[in-house]
C-alpha cells in the first residue's frame, strides 16, 4: 500500500483505501474492465452526497435490514466491485442475518468467478464464518435477460424472496423485480435506472452501508420495518441533499 493510504490521518484515507483494495482486486483478475469507471461514477456522486450517510440512507438501510432478517429466503447478490470493497464486511453480514451469498457478475468470464470465489472463502476460512457462497455452478436463469448475466442458482437467487443487490444494473434489477422479489439496492447514483426500479434504495456509499447494517444487526433491538416507507420519497431527499450541497449559502 501506497504510504498515503495506509495513513488513516490523512484527510482522504477512506478514498484511498478503496482505490486501493480496486487495484488489489484488479491484480488478482476480481474485476470487470469498467470496474474503475463504475467506481469514478460512485466517487462523484459521493462527493455531492458530502461523503457521509445522509439520514434518509439510513432510513432506507434500516428498513433494507428489517426486510432482509424477516424474509424467508434472503440472499446478497456479489459482483466484482462488492466482493474487492466489502468482501469481508459483506460475509460478515451474511453470517449475521444467517443468509447465503451468490455471485453474479454482470460481465461473467471463468476466471473472474474463479478469482471471486477463491477470494472469498479465504476470507470465510480465515474470519470463521458460516456462510453459503452461490454462484459456482449456475442451474437457472433470471428470465427477461439475455446471456451470461442472466445465469443464476435455483437454490440461490432464483429462489429468494428478498435480495441485497449492491451495485446492481439497471435491466437485471428491473428483471428481480419482475420476478416478484423484494429488490434491495445501494446505488450513490439517485437518478441511475436501478435506484428508480428497486423497492428499497440506499443512496450511500457500499462499505459505510454494509457497517450500518452490521451495527444495527449487533445492537440488542431486532430490527424493526419503517412505518408508511416510501422509496420514491427518499430518493427525494438524496436529491434536495445534492440540490443544497451544489447550492451553499455563502
Ligand atoms: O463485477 P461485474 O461484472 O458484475 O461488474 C460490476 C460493475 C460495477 C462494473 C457493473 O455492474 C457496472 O458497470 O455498473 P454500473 O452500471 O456502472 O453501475 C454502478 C453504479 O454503482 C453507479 O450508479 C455508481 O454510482 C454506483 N457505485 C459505484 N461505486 C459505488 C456505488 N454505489 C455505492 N457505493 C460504491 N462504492
Amino acid at each position: 500500500m501506497s504510504e498515503i493510504a495506509a495513513d488513516p490521518s490523512h484527510p482522504r484515507y477512506q478514498s484511498l483505501l478503496m482505490r486501493h483494495r480496486l487495484e488489489e482486486a484488479e491484480k488478482k483478475g476480481m474485476l470487470a474492465g469498467s470496474a474503475l469507471i463504475a467506481h469514478g461514477r460512485g466517487e462523484a456522486f459521493d462527493y455531492l452526497l458530502g461523503e457521509q450517510t445522509i439520514p434518509s440512507a439510513m432510513i432506507a438501510t434500516q428498513q433494507a435490514v428489517a426486510l432482509m432478517a424477516s424474509a424467508n429466503h434472503p440472499i446478497i447478490s456479489l459482483n466484482g466491485n462488492v466482493v474487492a470493497l466489502a468482501g469481508k464486511e459483506v460475509l460478515h453480514l451474511a453470517h449475521q442475518l444467517k443468509c447465503p451469498v451468490e455471485i453474479n457478475i454482470f460481465y461473467r468470464t471463468p476466471e473472474r468467478m474463479e478469482a471471486l470465489l477463491f477470494h472469498l472463502n479465504e476470507i470465510k476460512q480465515q474470519e470463521g464464518l458460516d456462510v453459503e457462497i452461490f454462484g459456482a455452478e449456475p442451474d437457472a436463469r433470471i428470465p427477461g435477460l439475455e446471456g451470461p448475466r442472466a445465469n443464476c442458482s435455483k437454490q440461490g437467487i432464483f429462489e429468494s424472496d428478498v435480495i441485497l443487490v449492491p451495485l446492481e444494473d439497471g435491466d437485471r434489477c428491473e428483471a428481480l423485480v419482475a420476478m416478484g422479489k423484494t429488490v434491495l439496492v445501494i446505488d450513490l447514483n439517485p437518478l441511475s435506472r436501478t435506484a428508480r426500479m428497486a423497492s428499497v434504495t440506499i443512496v450511500d456509499e457500499l462499505t459505510r452501508v454494509i457497517s450500518n447494517m452490521n451495527r444495527i444487526l449487533l445492537s440488542d433491538e431486532s430490527p424493526q420495518q419503517v412505518e408508511k416507507y416510501q422509496n420514491a420519497q427518499i430518493l427525494q431527499e438524496a436529491l434536495a441533499h445534492i440540490a443544497t450541497f451544489l447550492s451553499p449559502e455563502v
